[in-house]
């Protein structure tokens, strides 16, 4: 079944620049990928026709049509132009290994890509890998980490249920998409390399041509706005006039705060934007300087 349909999807291709120039994104069809991908293009502004997912379907408000397929095929597809983008794991990105660019971080379905053994087992540094059989669904991912140190291991391919493999005595490790570490543990195996951290990407085919690199243009504005929206809050704060300056260094804006009197003498209103990553130590560093009343806003879009 894992290539359903895909004489359609051809077809189409052929007859899709007889009608108004869409640009085509592939999407998982159902996995970890999906709802955040569908999700990510409904907050830019894309609302699909067809709600319940077929092959395709096609976006109402944006020159956008939707494929819905493995994630494994992604690359590929996009690679020969059936569909112009794709959203994927980094990890799929990297083990395809297909000429198509990266052109957009996610930061949504984070993990990372590990090399794991039973617990009971010693491990001083990579030179214990060496000789060992190491299960993988990611064999160019390991063999790349593993040359890049001068280990040789017999890699040993295998599609699914990875983390089995030990204690079935097919493999002495495995290499595996870690997220929280709760699949090693329930199977006696902890992790003792990282070789890479994956998030969801965008990608892009090399030759789209100008219309379709256009809409990509106006897609990636979008996509980056809201992006930029969820990493940041909008910050409303009453400053001690004497601690202004101080308080203005700490919350720089955008391009720099906006700053009012309030009624009250010898106090000002700042408004301004802060990073969801530094959000903590900021608010912390602002109470000691003598803010009050400080509030947080979510922001629904933010054009940069
Ligand atoms: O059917 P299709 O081929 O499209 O989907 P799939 O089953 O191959 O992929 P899917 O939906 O499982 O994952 C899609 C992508 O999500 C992966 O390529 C990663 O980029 C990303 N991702 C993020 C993960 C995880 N987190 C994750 N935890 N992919 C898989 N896992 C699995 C992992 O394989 C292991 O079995 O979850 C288990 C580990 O999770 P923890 O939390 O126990 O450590
Ligand atoms: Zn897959």
């Amino acid at each position: 079944m894992r290539f359903a349909g895909t004489a359609d999807l051809f077809s189409f291709k052929e007859t899709s620049s007889m009608t108004m120039e869409k640009i085509r994104i592939a999407i998982q069809k159902s996995g970890r990928l999906s709802e955040k991908s569908l999700e990510l293009l409904k907050e830019a502004g894309i609302t699909l026709n067809n709600g319940s997912r077929k092959l395709r379907s096609v976006a109402r408000s944006f020159p956008l049509e939707v494929i819905y397929l493995r994630d494994d095929d992604i690359p590929q597809y996009v690679e020969d132009g059936v569909a112009h983008i794709g959203i994927v794991g980094e990890n799929e990105y990297v083990e395809k290994g297909c000429a198509v660019d990266l052109v957009e971080r996610l930061g949504f379905s984070r993990c990372r890509l590990s090399v794991a053994i039973p617990k009971s087992m010693d491990y001083r540094g990579t030179e214990d890998l060496q000789g060992m059989r190491i299960a993988t669904s990611y064999p160019v991912i390991l063999n790349n980490f593993l040359g890049e140190r001068g280990i040789r291991a017999d890699v040993h391919v295998l599609s699914g249920s990875v983390e089995l493999a030990p204690s079935i005595g097919v493999a002495d490790a495995i290499f595996d998409i870690v997220s929280s570490g709760s699949t090693l543990i329930s199977n006696g195996l902890k992790e003792v390399e990282t070789a890479m951290e994956s998030e969801a990407v965008i990608i892009a085919g090399r030759n789209l041509d100008t219309g379709i690199q256009q809409l990509l243009g106006n897609l990636l504005f979008r996509v980056r706005s809201v992006l930029a929206a969820s990493n940041n809050k909008y910050i409303l704060l009453n400053a001690p006039n004497e601690k202004l300056q101080e308080i203005i260094g700490v919350i720089p804006g955008m391009k720099s705060p906006t700053v009012m009197p309030l009624a009250e003498e010898g106090w000002s209103s700042v408004h301004s934007v802060l990073s969801e990553k530094t959000f903590w130590e900021v608010i912390d560093r602002l109470k000691e300087l003598g803010a009050q009343g400080i509030l947080v806003i979510p922001i629904e879009k933010m054009i940069v």
